[in-house]
């Protein structure tokens, strides 16, 4: 170890110094708190109940304060996951995911997840150590404020033994108020100083209230409206975070709109009679011939991408489009805007409601009885394929559609990336938007069983369901003694083709050498087993019995390898490689 690693250290952990300054032979004086006490405690003292990470030299002191301080740690077996895992407990509970972790490579570790984070605006707080500004030639040194500054985050610090409250204060709050995640750098060299200060002597951040609607913008939507004859909502990932979906569905209940949402936003109207699911690559065959059907589009906090809107076709060309988005950069973006209203998702959601009840506008428009029953006969459950399981491979549909009834109906579902990525995104409902995590606004592959692990933490009561690939499974491998160890209520799918299936069928169709992306097959029920987890392997329905049994006493992960046929391509794929 460094000199600069150890010393700093040794002033919080080491002997408790007396007052004299030598041995003394009475009680010991009270410690001075340190920085890195004060930090923890302030962090703690926002109401952080749980925390993820790994510790080093650069955070266990201020780990062990977050902890004094009622938070319980979660440690994690690669950094990559703790953010995910602070990610999706963030997801779920609507709170801010705190994640500890070392100095330098520490940091390096959590860069993928922490881009996922920021795409997708969750509020995450990351403890990092920093190396002392005078440490020049440590090992540990990068610029870690353009790291994670160059991947969306925020780069924050503790910046003196006169500001520690404040400043630990201040980039928790930040987290909430910029929906982003946050990097509080903790200097090594300031860390063990005793605190000058141990509670905030600022007064908190302004709460942001979200963007209220302008009038004007408000009257000329509710005029726009007061003509649709076939209107359509589409909420996305800024409705679930304004949690806009009981204003939506009344606002929609009065002009006669259908619902729908992007695929980040699944669940956001589950249950509702006149909601057709995902729009997109993920829409089933019956919500694609309704959507373009639509005259007027009002879309919620989501970018009307082409992942979204199916490269355009899910809105009709003649449709005229309201948007309402609290970021005006998104307005516009993707598709045109006849009504752009810069604002909060709910709060817009109610003036429209009152504009038109003040107006006595009221129609059925899509809503009738017909369309109801058609919708609840035409889900993707009821979609007619054929079916390719064989001998040795299961149809991820067949799988995926047997499971969700085994189920119990209160889960949540974690998606990593990947070609399987459809199959739960169409077959496995969640209750609510807060109960679907879609870590995808990076597209990067071994994220998903990090985020499910955090939504286990946060919900303990009911199953959380990791549907993961076999390459996103091997990249998260060492998480399964976490799921383990931390003996979570987790069921791990592994859509296990045993290939990087996204690439296969992408590469195949236009005469590549696919040789490299194909895998022989691999036990990971084997090595689940090994890293403390109940397994199976699936090949075929009446495997998934194995389900029915953990479900009795469910503590502990269970792993499904389950053998899917690899030679199905689904069709969303060819769609998402048209984008780039
Ligand atoms: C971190 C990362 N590395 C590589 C990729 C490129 N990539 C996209 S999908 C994919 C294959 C993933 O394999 P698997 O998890 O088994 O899912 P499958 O496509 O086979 O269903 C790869 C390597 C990526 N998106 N992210
Ligand atoms: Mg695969």
């Amino acid at each position: 170890m460094s000199e600069v690693e150890v010393s700093p250290q040794e002033g919080v952990n080491g002997p408790e110094p007396s007052a004299a300054g030598h041995a003394a032979t009475d009680a010991p004086a009270p410690r001075v708190p340190s920085v890195a006490d004060v930090v923890g405690a302030t962090i703690a003292a926002h109401g952080v109940e749980d925390a993820f990470g790994i510790l080093g030299s650069g955070n266990l002191v201020v780990t062990n304060a977050l902890v004094r301080h009622g938070a319980r740690f979660h440690h994690a077996r690669h950094e990559g996951s703790a953010v995910c895992m602070a990610d999706g407990y963030a997801r779920v509970t609507g709170a801010v995911g705190v994640c500890s972790v070392h100095q330098g490579p520490g940091l390096t570790n959590t860069m993928t997840g922490l881009a996922e984070a920021a795409k997708s605006r969750t509020p995450v707080l990351v403890l990092a150590g920093e190396t002392p500004a005078a440490a020049l030639t440590s090992n540990f040194r990068i610029d870690q404020h353009d790291l994670v500054e160059s991947v969306g985050a925020i780069a924050d610090r503790v910046h003196s033994a006169k500001t520690a409250a404040d400043d630990a204060a201040r980039a928790y709050q930040r987290a909430i108020t910029e929906r982003r995640p946050v990097v509080l750098m903790l200097p090594i060299d300031i860390q063990p100083q005793p605190a000058e200060q141990t509670t905030p002597s600022r007064p908190p951040l302004p709460r942001l209230d979200p963007p209220e609607p302008s009038p004007d913008a408000i009257r000329q939507a509710a005029a726009l409206l007061t003509t649709a004859e076939r209107p359509v909502i589409i909420a996305g990932r800024g409705a679930v975070l304004a949690n806009a979906g009981a204003q939506l569905e009344r606002l929609a209940a009065t002009i006669g709109a259908v619902l729908a949402t992007s695929a980040p936003a699944n669940g956001l109207f589950a249950g509702l009679p006149y909601a057709l699911g995902i729009s997109g690559g993920f829409a089933s065959p019956f919500a694609a011939q309704v959507l373009p059907r639509a005259d007027v589009v009002l879309v919620f906090g989501a970018s009307v991408n082409h992942w979204t809107t199916k490269h355009g076709a899910m809105i009709g060309p003649a449709a005229r489009l309201i948007q309402v988005d609290v970021e005006p950069r998104a307005i516009g973006r993707n598709r045109p805007a006849d009504v752009a209203i810069i604002a909060d998702a709910k709060t817009t959601a109610q003036a429209l409601t009152s504009e038109l009840n003040r107006r006595s506008h009221a129609r059925q428009g899509f809503r009738t009885k017909q369309l109801a029953d058609e919708i609840a006969q035409h889900s993707w459950r009821h979609d007619p394929y054929e079916d390719a399981s064989t001998e040795d491979w299961i149809d991820p549909r067949t799988m995926s559609i047997a499971l969700n009834e085994l189920l119990p109906r209160d889960r949540a579902v974690a998606v990593d990336s990947g070609h399987f990525l459809g199959y739960p995104s169409m077959f496995l409902d969640v209750p609510d938007a807060r109960s679907w995590l879609f870590p995808n606004g990076f597209q990067a592959v071994g994220l998903g069983l990090g985020n499910a692990i955090g939504a286990a933490i946060a919900k303990p009561d009911r199953p959380t369901v990791a549907a993961i690939g076999d390459g996103g499974a091997f990249m998260a491998l060492a998480e399964l003694e976490t799921a383990a160890r931390l003996k979570l209520t987790l069921l791990v799918v592994i859509y296990d083709d045993a290939a990087y299936g996204a690439e296969v069928h992408h590469f195949a169709p236009m005469g590549h050498d696919v040789s490299l992306v194909r895998f022989p097959d691999a036990d990971l029920a084997g090595i689940a087993r090994a890293a403390g987890a109940k397994a199976a392997t699936v090949r075929r329905v009446d495997d998934l019995g194995v389900v029915t049994e953990w479900l009795v006493n469910p503590h502990g992960p269970l792993v499904l390898d389950v053998k899917v046929n690899p030679t199905i391509c689904a069709e969303w794929l060819e769609e998402a490689f048209r984008a780039g």
